[in-house]
């Protein structure tokens, strides 16, 4: 196969958007200003939590200066109260271009609520901006969490460090102990000086770990119990509650040995490492002496107050610009903008006209009647200033000022005055959304969305897609209240031949539903529509409302739409035209969130390539398992579609945490790229999870002279509220984009970093497995792999090219996503118990360039002493199974799942002597037991070995088993192993297991 080499070109930071991290913070002489709290509109009026947010927030301030050796403190903060909250209006100040959706902290009720787990939604890698912190209110008002997580003020630097820094957690729930290369048992930890004790505190009494012979590893019921008095400071990443706790764990006290998130992400560099060397600390100069004391602001979020800014210039009447605006904009108002908003409309071409002053939007006759004021004809030059001013003097018109108040901005020209209006509009406290129409929309447009924390839009001039509409409809309200928001459930069009169909469905999910549109455009003649709901009643042409105009029929269901999927079938009578068909509705309950998505397209720095991410979700629970496809429209040819992933390779930092991603390489010109997102859920595949990653440890408890005081366990998470049957459904988004300015360089990028290599050690041989890069980054098929090894880790890392090389030369890599695997048989290395071997390899282009190192994969050596109850010595099974950097691939599972995936599986009955090895046939020997059933693990991962003579029974085999009850495993992956021994031939079957932990217990 010929490969297609992908250029990429590189961008100016001049055009880097607000993209997952919108956030406005700034650190100002050492203090962070314009951090923005945000308590959801969902929660009732309450005094406290201002007051214990304020509290927080300002014993935090004096513990982040202490842990940044002093050099930073939080300086202003400001907490965006909801709407609805009753308070003196002389207290509260008018947002600007704060708003919930744009906030650093959330304050909000989950949706399904599980404990009261502080965490920051992380989508990128090492020192990359976090997305938010979200605190329940719970968590804020309720002293007595204290005791699990430690005081709020810790908890909120240990989450800033993941928002505003990027580096991760130094605990590990899954991987809770290891082994230390002395062969010691440790709990997973930094600083490895932290003392405690594991127990079990499971029963009524704490009583002593079981230790699992075969591993050496305490079984999945202990805890590490930490003294309360402890002679280390470090680190804030791994227990901000002990109270000596003060530091990050620096070079001195770091522990690359831990399997945990930090070291994963940040190639075991220690957390203080990360943060000093981050933007903030790099021309930061310690030593100032001012009041750690923060300054507040109470801010209160209003209805949207909002001026459509329409350019009407000559070129507006090329390709239908003049029209297609009208077919968009009558979208916006007739079916998204919010009821309670007031919209008022402004059109510019050499000056401005005031089409419409504020009107309150109540109803239909409202939209109407502003639907009757969008342009229709066009004509003159470009100035956009005299439009954004124009929109200002509207938006002054309900409190003669513009403070919190939006701006929706298309233009499709340019305009050498641009700038001159900048100074005024970043006075102004109104945010501006940008629509660039066409290809030649001013190159400085973004810059008005970027200095305002306003969305980004593009649209090409090409007909086949929807850009246009779709930008229009991604105009929703930014206040966090979902349930009023418009949800597009469907857009799409095809060029239809003279007398043929454009047939498809649409699902309506049980979470929308009310102020459901359709909406059918073409070129030419009108088609004949029908539209089936699922109960077969159908809609026709004399149900919909036809604009000949415009070229649109649009029927609006009355009451809910009926949840379940509807049918349409379009008819083009006349010749060839294209034929689009969108739908749009709004939650059917306001107590349950619909399923939403959130969409990205994002740039690390201006040298690497652009990602995207679309995040899934139902309340603040991530939703797996969903197909989700990105559409990029480019500036010129057809758009891409690219399928996004949530399996943790490649651009995706996360497996199952609904956060799909995947790097977006098809950058070959000049101009503007546009994304949106298609999302399907299917009944049966989607199910929603725990968010895992970016959380503040929930502390078991502490040994306090040498006893142990267990603080109640997490709440259990309920199974079956996670396996909800959330149906079938269907999403499209509007993502952003991002502008590709002239004079920026072609590159070709080189294979992405592999993140899960993983070392085991069979026999007297290494098995080493990873899976493949591309050619470029995801794409294609790298050229060679440089695989070495060492026995010392840092400097595996640090000194790689002089590293111990592992011959691959007979290795053809294998495409993107697939896996490679290679036994080696390690050359001057001998094999025996305590043996720890290091692994880390890079992949090549055809141009020699090369991926960033791997992650590091260890194997070591375990022999078990004891025999087994059954009498197989296991020494004589010869299959050591190490103790293995498999653990790295397993702290990528930071949302748990079960595993849906219609596959052939295994199931096998539990044996019922022993509840540790569930689900296996005699002669079993679980080898490796790697995560640890702790109470909230539902995703077990077990290798074992099966040992059994050939002609024993074989394990069942169930298609398209759905359910699995206690004590039964599903098969991942196995692999045949046979050998001659003493007692015969014997037949070996290295299996990997999912299965529920928590049925286990049972
Ligand atoms: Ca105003
Ligand atoms: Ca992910
Ligand atoms: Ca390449």
């Amino acid at each position: 196969m010929v490969l297609q080499k992908t250029f990429g070109l590189l961008f100016g930071c001049l055009l880097c958007t607000c993209n997952i991290n919108c956030s406005g913070v700034k650190l100002v002489n050492n203090g962070y200003t314009d951090i923005v709290i945000a308590i959801n509109p969902g929660i009732q009026y309450n005094d406290n939590l201002i007051d214990n947010i304020k509290e927080m927030v300002t014993e935090a301030s004096s513990y982040l200066h202490r842990a940044t050796k002093q050099q930073v403190y939080f300086s202003d903060v400001k907490i965006l109260l909801p709407l609805n909250w009753g308070i003196n209006s002389s207290l509260v100040q008018r947002p600007t271009t704060q708003s919930y959706e744009k906030a650093d902290v959330l304050i909000a009720e989950p949706y399904r609520k599980y404990g009261d787990d502080p965490y920051t939604l992380q989508y990128g890698g090492c020192g990359e901006k976090g997305r938010y912190i979200h605190f329940t209110p719970n968590f804020i008002l309720n002293n007595s969490l204290t005791a699990v997580y430690g005081s709020k003020d810790r908890v909120l630097v240990h989450e800033w460090a993941h928002l505003q820094w990027g580096v991760f957690d130094e605990y590990n729930h899954l991987v809770p102990f290891y082994i230390s290369n002395a062969g010691i048992r440790e709990a997973t930890r930094c600083s490895k000086e932290i003392k405690g004790k594991p127990a079990d505190c499971t029963g009524s009494s704490c009583s002593p770990c079981h230790i699992d012979a075969n591993t050496g590893l305490p079984n999945g019921d202990c805890n590490f119990f930490p003294e309360k008095g402890q002679s280390s400071s470090s680190s804030i990443m791994y227990l901000q509650g002990l109270s000596n706790v003060a530091e990050f764990c620096d070079n001195k006290t770091h522990n690359p040995d831990a399997p945990n998130m930090q070291n994963k992400m940040c190639n075991y560099r220690s957390t203080w490492d990360v943060i000093s060397k981050s933007e903030d600390f790099r021309n930061n100069t310690p030593g100032h002496n001012v009041s750690l004391m923060p300054t507040f602001t109470l801010l209160q979020a209003k209805d949207r107050v909002l001026c459509l800014v329409l350019d009407v210039s000559e070129s507006m009447h090329q390709e239908k610009r003049i029209i297609r605006l009208q077919k968009a904009a009558t979208i916006f108002l007739l079916q998204i903008i919010e009821e309670q908003s007031q919209v008022g409309i402004v059109t510019f071409s050499s000056g401005a006209i005031i089409k419409s002053h504020l009107k309150p939007i109540e109803g239909d006759t409202v939209r109407n009647e502003l639907i009757q004021l969008l342009p229709t004809s066009a004509g003159g030059g470009t100035n956009i200033c005299a439009g954004v001013q124009s929109g200002f003097e509207v938006l002054r018109g309900d409190d003669g000022a513009t403070s919190g108040d939006e701006i929706v901005l298309l233009t499709d020209g340019e305009d050498g005055g641009i700038r001159n209006c900048f100074p005024e509009v970043e006075k102004s406290g109104a945010v501006i959304h940008t629509i660039a129409l066409g290809p030649s929309a001013a190159r400085e447009l973004e810059q008005l969305s970027t200095m305002t924390g306003g969305l980004q839009f593009a649209a090409t001039d090409n007909v086949t897609t929807n850009g246009l509409i779709d930008a229009f409809t991604g105009l929703v309200s930014a206040n966090g209240d979902i349930s009023q928001q418009s949800i597009q459930l469907e857009s799409s069009g095809k060029r239809i031949d003279k007398d043929s169909w454009l047939n498809g469905t649409v699902v309506i999910d049980k979470t929308v539903g009310n102020d459901t549109f359709f909406v059918v455009t073409w070129e030419n003649q009108t088609p004949t529509i029908s539209v089936q709901d699922p109960s077969g009643k159908m809609y026709n042409n004399s149900d919909f409302k036809i604009d000949l105009t415009l070229h649109t029929a649009r029927i609006k269901i009355k009451g809910t739409a009926q949840t379940g999927t509807w049918l349409y079938r379009i008819l083009n009578p006349g010749t060839e035209q294209f034929i689009t068909i969108m739908v749009t509705s709004r939650a059917a309950d306001e107590n349950v969130p619909p399923i939403t998505v959130n969409a990205y397209i994002a740039q690390k720095d201006s040298t690497s390539p652009m990602i995207i991410y679309a995040e899934v979700s139902h309340g603040f629970l991530p939703v797996l398992f969903a197909k989700v496809t990105a559409i990029i429209e480019r500036p010129t040819g057809s758009p891409v579609e690219q399928d996004l992933t949530d399996d943790g390779l490649g651009a995706d930092m996360n497996r199952h945490d609904g956060v799909y991603s995947k790097y977006f390489l098809h950058v070959n010109e000049v101009g503007r790229y546009n994304l949106k997102v298609h999302v399907q859920g299917k009944e049966g595949m989607t199910r929603m999870a725990i968010r895992r990653g970016g959380r503040a440890l929930y502390i078991p408890g502490y040994t306090e002279n040498g006893n142990i005081q267990a603080n109640p366990p997490r709440p259990p998470v309920n199974e079956e509220d996670l396996d909800a049957k959330l149906g079938d459904f269907s999403r499209v988004k509007s993502g952003g984009v991002i502008s590709v300015p002239v004079g920026t360089p072609i590159v070709d990028f080189p294979p992405c970093k592999i993140t899960d290599l993983q070392a085991t050690i069979v026999k007297d041989k290494v098995k080493l497995e990873w899976t493949a890069p591309g050619e470029d980054y995801d794409q294609g098929t790298a050229s060679r792999y440089e695989m070495r090894m060492s026995d010392n880790l840092l400097q595996l890392r640090d000194n790689f090219a002089i590293a111990a090389l592992v011959n691959l030369d007979n290795l053809n890599p294998r495409p993107y996503g697939s896996r490679e695997t290679v036994t080696i048989v390690p050359e001057n290395t001998e094999l025996h118990n305590g043996t720890t071997v290091y692994f880390a390899l890079r992949a090549y282009d055809k141009v020699n360039a090369y991926s960033e190192l791997s992650n590091v994969a260890k194997a070591s050596v375990f022999v078990p002493l004891i025999e087994h109850p059954n009498g197989i010595n296991i020494s004589m099974i010869v299959m050591i199974v190490a103790i293995v950097a498999i653990i790295v691939c397993l702290i990528a599972g930071i949302t748990t799942c079960t595993v849906h995936r219609k596959s052939q599986r295994k199931i096998f009955d539990t044996p019922a002597h022993n509840r540790r090895q569930p689900g296996l046939p005699t002669g079993t020997q679980v080898c490796q037991h790697l995560l640890s059933p702790m109470e909230e693990t539902e995703l077990e991962i077990i290798e074992a070995v099966i040992t059994e003579p050939l002609s024993s029974g074989r394990a069942e085999t169930i298609e398209d088993h759905q359910e699995l009850h206690p004590g039964q495993a599903v098969v991942e992956e196995q692999e045949l192993e046979e050998e001659e021994g003493s007692e015969g031939r014997r037949h070996s079957t290295v299996i990997r297991f999912h299965t529920h932990s928590h049925q286990l217990r049972h």
